[in-house]
């Protein structure tokens, strides 16, 4: 039988609630034995800090290296809001990001049936809205340099961040984003401000030039993040694909999220360039949320995001698309039965908490 190495890293707050449940639905695919999970669990962000004085050790980013996918949950809280930058905890997950080459972040935005209500727009703007996000996830402002905060002879100080991105990293990105819409619907918008950034018009350009191999079948516009933005909200169904930059894609991604009906409720999968040799890619799977640090140890976390994002694990790193819709249906099952975590709850609907979720799905798995 193939085993799989998978790294856990929860990190803090909510992640450790939700990368527990996570921990026993691989239980679940363990017994049900078609392939064997084998787990190691290590520490990220700010509780590596706080045991190692840095957001991830060496030792844990070579596990991430050889392990077949990293499973991670969130890092990041008020504790650590004075600790250098270097060391912060957020340092930890951007430099598995960079070290493992994961330049692709895929982030659905799917609305289950049975949340369409519990959406933040009307629910004829949201029922059977599926999105996909494509985020460049390894360049642009996250990582370019000058990145520094300077203090000038007056005293002011100066901050700066810098975005750069070449043409080689926007082609790859722009590659994943219509290679996966010839699987969807066939349409890329390719979100970026080419009116006030030398960035966007170096991005305009090579995905349109990226774009000839694949048309007339995939549909390509362009649109301006801040025109998107609002599109998102006044009519979400016209996406298929997004393909857009690292920092847009985290603000665009959020926003998609308030359609599904919570951030609770959005998986990403982050993802490297094949291996010439063996055609594996470089994995880290987690939820979009953060480590919500005013309900963490509650057991009030919703679980989906991180149960979901195992699923894309499923489907993704181990080609086990049956398994990972099984998954899915499990997630839609127990919407449908009415069971809502606080975030989204609504009138009528039957309250439950962090582990009461994952039992349902796993109940729902079982049957
Ligand atoms: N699970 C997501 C998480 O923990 N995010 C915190 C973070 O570092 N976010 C930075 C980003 O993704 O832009």
């Amino acid at each position: 039988m193939t085993t799989y190495n998978l790294l856990l890293l929860p990190g803090d707050g909510i992640g450790v609630e939700t990368i527990a449940e996570v921990e026993r639905i691989v239980d679940f695919f363990n017994k049900a034995g078609k392939v064997k999970f084998a787990t190691e669990t290590d520490l990220v962000g700010g509780a590596a800090y706080d045991k190692h004085g840095v957001a991830i050790t060496d030792a844990a980013m070579d596990k991430a290296q050889k392990a077949d996918a990293v499973i991670f949950g969130a890092v990041g809280g008020p504790k650590w809001d004075g600790v250098p930058y270097a060391v912060r905890p957020e340092a930890g997950l951007l430099r598995l990001r960079k070290d493992l080459g994961l330049f692709a972040n895929l982030r659905p935005a799917i609305c289950y049936p049975a949340l369409a209500d519990a959406s933040s727009l009307k629910r004829e703007l949201v029922e059977g809205l599926d999105i996909m996000i494509v985020r460049e996830l390894t360049g642009g402002v996250y990582f370019g340099e000058p990145k520094e905060i300077v203090t000038l002879e007056s005293g002011e100080k100066r901050a700066v961040d810098t975005q750069v991105y070449t043409t080689s990293e926007i082609e790859r990105i722009a590659k994943v984003a219509f290679d996966l819409a010839r699987r969807r619907g066939n349409k890329v918008h390719s979100a970026e401000k080419r009116n006030v950034m030398r960035t966007g018009v170096l991005w305009n350009e090579v995905v349109t030039a990226t774009h000839k191999s694949y048309a007339p079948d995939v549909k390509l516009e362009h649109i301006l993040a801040d025109n998107c933005a609002m599109q998102l909200v006044r009519n979400p169904k016209q996406f298929d694909v997004i393909v857009t930059d690292n920092l847009f894609g985290d603000v665009l991604s959020d926003e998609a999220a308030m359609a599904t009906g919570s951030l609770g409720m959005l998986p990403s999968a982050s993802l490297g360039a094949p291996d010439a040799k063996t055609g594996k890619r470089k994995a880290l799977y987690e939820p979009v949320h953060g480590s919500a640090p005013d309900i963490a140890g509650k057991g009030l976390a919703n679980p989906i995001a991180t149960i979901a994002s195992f699923g894309m694990a499923l489907r993704y790193s181990f080609d086990m698309g049956e398994e990972a819709d099984l998954l899915d249906k499990a997630i839609a099952s127990v919407l449908a039965a009415g069971l809502r975590t606080g975030d989204i709850m609504q009138p009528g609907m039957n309250k439950v908490g962090t582990a009461e979720m994952g039992s349902a799905i796993l109940e729902q798995l079982r049957k």
